[in-house]
């Protein structure tokens, strides 16, 4: 499995993610651009050098599980697991069509996917189960849930909170993608979530904070949570809604829609730019 060290790599990698995503949304006519381009260099940070995974046994009982509580991300993560090996790249085009392995929201059958996901609030419980689950197997894997920062607003992530910190599940790395944003309007505006990093602290958990598109930033935070003992670990990462593509960055319009074919193209061009200036 591809396995990227160098930080150029990675970025030209999260490129890549960011274009699939843009292709496969617009040719699907509907989904969450701005949801799915914030969590890209979460994804790469944790797939390509973090996860202890093999696209080829999905199932295998030591694999590090990675469960999309925000589960409307899925074309971000569709786009790496099939980068991965996990499932044909050729699929990608089938995202949100009638009796598509990928649909709108995460759905188990699709390898790599852990948990059908979509209704916000249960990813963090299910993670629990999967930890304590690998705690009686003896098995030493680690357990990743990323969620949005509007998701946490839902009371049962603060009955898991509790829960995990009670239980000691050191093997449960939670992740916040903190874009600020949510379905209609600003987190702040909706449901201030105030002192955010006080607030997991007091839950128990060792909780670090970084810039949630630095790849060095998210690779040492992956590495320094991985041996935390005794506490569950929350990676909060400071991101921005729609990442990437200047017209579509931190508008909450662009929460559930999908590009049209010119937007689209306007999208690929700043893609190319980007692309350009990093490969120097
Ligand atoms: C239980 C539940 N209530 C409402 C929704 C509808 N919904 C989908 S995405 C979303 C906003 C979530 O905000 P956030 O977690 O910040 O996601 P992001 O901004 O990263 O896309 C809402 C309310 C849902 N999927 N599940």
């Amino acid at each position: 499995m591809e396995k990227l060290t160098d930080i150029k790599q990675k970025a030209l990698k999260a490129i890549q993610i960011r274009r699939d995503i843009l292709i496969m949304l617009e040719k699907a006519g509907s989904g969450h651009t701005g949801g799915s381009l914030s969590i890209v260099e979460i994804l790469v940070a944790l797939y390509y050098g973090n996860m202890n995974i093999n696209p080829k046994k999905s199932n295998w009982r030591e694999r590090d599980k990675f469960i999309l509580s925000k589960g409307h991300g899925c074309p971000a993560l569709y786009a790496v697991l099939a980068d991965i090996g996990f499932f044909p790249k050729e699929e990608l085009r089938t995202l949100r069509k009638l009796g598509s392995r990928l649909q709108g929201h995460p759905q188990l059958g699709l390898p790599g996917i852990e948990i059908s996901s979509g209704s916000l609030g249960q990813g963090l419980s299910v993670s629990i189960g999967f930890a304590l689950a690998d705690r009686m197997d003896g098995t030493l894997s680690k357990v990743y849930c990323l969620m949005g920062d509007g998701e946490t607003n839902e009371g049962q992530v603060w009955e898991a909170a509790m829960t995990a910190a009670h239980y000691k599940l050191d093997s449960l790395c939670g992740i916040i993608d903190f874009n600020k944003l949510q379905i209609d309007g600003f987190c702040c505006e909706v449901m201030d979530l105030g002192e955010y990093k006080k607030k997991w602290e007091t839950f128990g958990w060792y909780t670090v904070e970084v810039d949630g598109h630095d790849l060095n930033e998210l690779d040492k935070a992956i590495k320094e949570t991985k041996k935390i003992k005794g506490k569950p670990q929350m990676i909060i990462a400071h991101t921005v809604k729609g990442k990437g593509v200047s017209f579509i960055e931190n508008k909450a319009g662009w929460h559930g829609v999908a590009p049209k074919p010119e937007e689209l193209e306007k999208a690929l061009k700043e893609l190319d730019i980007a692309e350009k200036q990093l490969a120097g």
